[in-house]
This record gives structure tokens, C-alpha cells and sequence, in this order.
């Protein structure tokens, strides 16, 4: 049996937990990780500081040793998959935060980029503001993009990429709804560690979101100013 294994999470305090989880974040024990989500949850953690210091705190760390050479895409994955478990869990509480619908977003990484746990984090906020959120997964093309905004006709279409060299997809959709003549319909959200605001000004998007507590706000305030001023 392995030290993971004898740990008794419930044991330790709650600094010592947090550690421990990002820990086991690290090495994709995704049974601790859910269990530590738990427990902090049972001492009275919001979901919200549970993804911030435990989950999200985690995976920064991992994304440290990736960039360093020290973890390599298999480690990476399991570490991502422990992190969606722990996501999982915290789901509906954000969700059940919500009132009523506010908008609607369709939202999806972008083509050649599989990276997904900031968009769902990001859509778990979204939801959690109210909104109602139709995602469309990883390596979304420009046709799949317009294709999902004609059908749900949303307030927001929200892209993220995580790769320089797929950040520059979100100018070909932008372009392509630009070609439709439908751009100005939908408020364009861009996210992920690479961009930034000048990046998200030079390929036409409404604004650049930061993090996921960014993203909500900005689309929040953008619906409302919108609605307003229509
Ligand atoms: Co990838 N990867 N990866 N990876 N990976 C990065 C992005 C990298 C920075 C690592 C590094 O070198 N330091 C690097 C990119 C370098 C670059 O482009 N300059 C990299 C690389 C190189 C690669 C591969 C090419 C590796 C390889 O194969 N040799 C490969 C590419 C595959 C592909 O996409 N075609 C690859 C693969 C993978 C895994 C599959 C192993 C895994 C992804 C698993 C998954 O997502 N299901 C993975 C991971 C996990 C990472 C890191 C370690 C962590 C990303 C993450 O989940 N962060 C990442 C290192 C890093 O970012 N520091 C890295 C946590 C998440 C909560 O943050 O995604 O930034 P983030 O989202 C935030 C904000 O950015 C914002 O809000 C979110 C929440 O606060 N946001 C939005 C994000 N999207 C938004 C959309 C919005 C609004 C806000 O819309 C409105």
C-alpha cells in the first residue's frame, strides 16, 4: 500500500489538506482529490475557494514543472483528470448559486487546441452567474462555432485557447462572422494564459477575460449594457 493511500485526509488541518491536495493533484490521485474536495467542503468551504486555493492553486504548480521539462503529457493528464474530478463536485454548487437565466453563451476551445479545464471553469462560473451555457468542447472550427450560434442564437460566444499557435484561430472565426455579416449579433469573449487585452483588441473580440471570475463579470456587465442600450 502506498503512503498516498494510508494518509487519512480527515487527519489533517485545513493548510495541511490544501497542501496534501495540491499534492495529489500533482501525482493525478484523482480519488484523493475528490475526497479532499469533499472534506473541505464539509468544514464550511465555499465552492469558490475550494477551486481558487485547492484545485486551481494545484494545477498551477503542475503547469510549472510542465513548462520546466519536470512533468511530461501522460503526468500532465492524470493530473488534469484528478482536477476534473474535483471540478465534478463543485459543479452544481457554483450552478445552484445562480437565479434566473440571464443569457445565453456558447462557448468552446478553439480548433488545434484541446486544452479544456479553463473553459470549463469558466462555464461552471458562467452557469453559476445565471447564464445558460452550450459548450461546445475542444478543437472547435469556425463552421461548428457559426453553426451553434444560428441554432441558439446566444448573447455571447466565448473562445479559448491555451496555445500561441491556436490563439490566432479566433481572428478566422471572428473573420467568418464578419463574412456572414452577423459579428456585430453576438458579444465575442477571449480567453487563456497566452492572450491578452491588446491580443484580444487586434482580432476584433468585445474584451479579453482573465479568469473565469473575469469572465463572468465582463459578460454580465456586457449583457446588461447591451439590453440596455437596445
Ligand atoms: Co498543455 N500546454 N500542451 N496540456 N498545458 C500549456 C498551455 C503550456 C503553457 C505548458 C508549458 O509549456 N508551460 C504549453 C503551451 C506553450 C505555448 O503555447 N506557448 C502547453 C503545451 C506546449 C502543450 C502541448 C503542445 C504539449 C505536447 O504535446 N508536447 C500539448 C498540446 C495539445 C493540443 O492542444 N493540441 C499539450 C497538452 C496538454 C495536456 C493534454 C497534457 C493537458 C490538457 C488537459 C485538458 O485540458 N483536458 C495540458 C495542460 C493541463 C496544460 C497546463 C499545464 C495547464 C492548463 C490548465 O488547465 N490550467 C498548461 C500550463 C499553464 O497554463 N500554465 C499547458 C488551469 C486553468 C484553470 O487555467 O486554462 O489558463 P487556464 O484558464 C483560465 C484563464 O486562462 C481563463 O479562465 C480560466 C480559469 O480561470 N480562460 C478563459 C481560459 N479560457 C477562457 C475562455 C474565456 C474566458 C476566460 O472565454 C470567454
Amino acid at each position: 500500500m502506498s503512503d498516498e493511500q494510508e494518509l487519512d485526509l480527515t487527519s489533517l488541518n485545513d493548510a495541511e489538506l490544501v497542501e496534501q491536495m495540491h499534492n495529489d493533484l500533482y501525482d493525478g490521485l484523482a480519488d484523493e482529490v475528490a475526497q479532499g474536495t469533499n472534506i473541505l467542503l464539509g468544514r464550511g468551504w465555499g465552492p469558490e475557494g475550494v477551486l481558487a486555493e485547492a484545485l486551481v492553486e494545484g494545477m498551477r504548480i503542475v503547469g510549472v514543472d510542465f513548462r520546466d521539462g519536470i512533468l511530461f503529457v501522460p503526468e500532465v493528464l492524470l493530473a488534469a483528470n484528478a482536477m476534473k474530478r474535483g471540478m465534478a463536485i463543485l459543479r452544481p454548487l457554483l450552478a445552484a448559486k445562480g437565479a434566473k437565466p440571464i443569457g445565453k453563451v456558447v462557448i468552446g476551445t478553439v480548433k488545434g487546441d484541446i486544452h479544456d479545464i479553463g473553459k470549463n471553469l469558466v462555464g461552471m462560473m458562467l452557469e453559476g452567474a445565471g447564464f445558460e451555457v452550450i459548450d461546445l468542447g475542444i478543437n472547435t472550427d469556425a463552421d461548428k462555432f457559426i453553426a451553434a450560434l444560428e441554432e441558439h442564437q446566444p448573447d455571447i460566444l466565448g473562445m479559448s485557447a491555451l496555445l500561441t499557435t491556436t490563439m490566432p484561430y479566433m481572428k478566422t472565426v471572428i473573420a467568418a462572422l464578419k463574412e456572414r455579416g452577423i459579428r456585430d449579433k453576438y458579444i465575442v469573449l477571449v480567453g487563456g494564459a497566452p492572450l491578452n487585452e491588446e491580443f484580444s483588441q487586434a482580432v476584433g473580440a468585445d474584451a479579453y477575460c482573465r479568469d473565469a471570475a473575469v469572465a463572468s463579470e465582463t459578460a454580465k456587465r456586457l449583457v446588461e449594457a447591451r439590453r440596455a442600450a437596445a
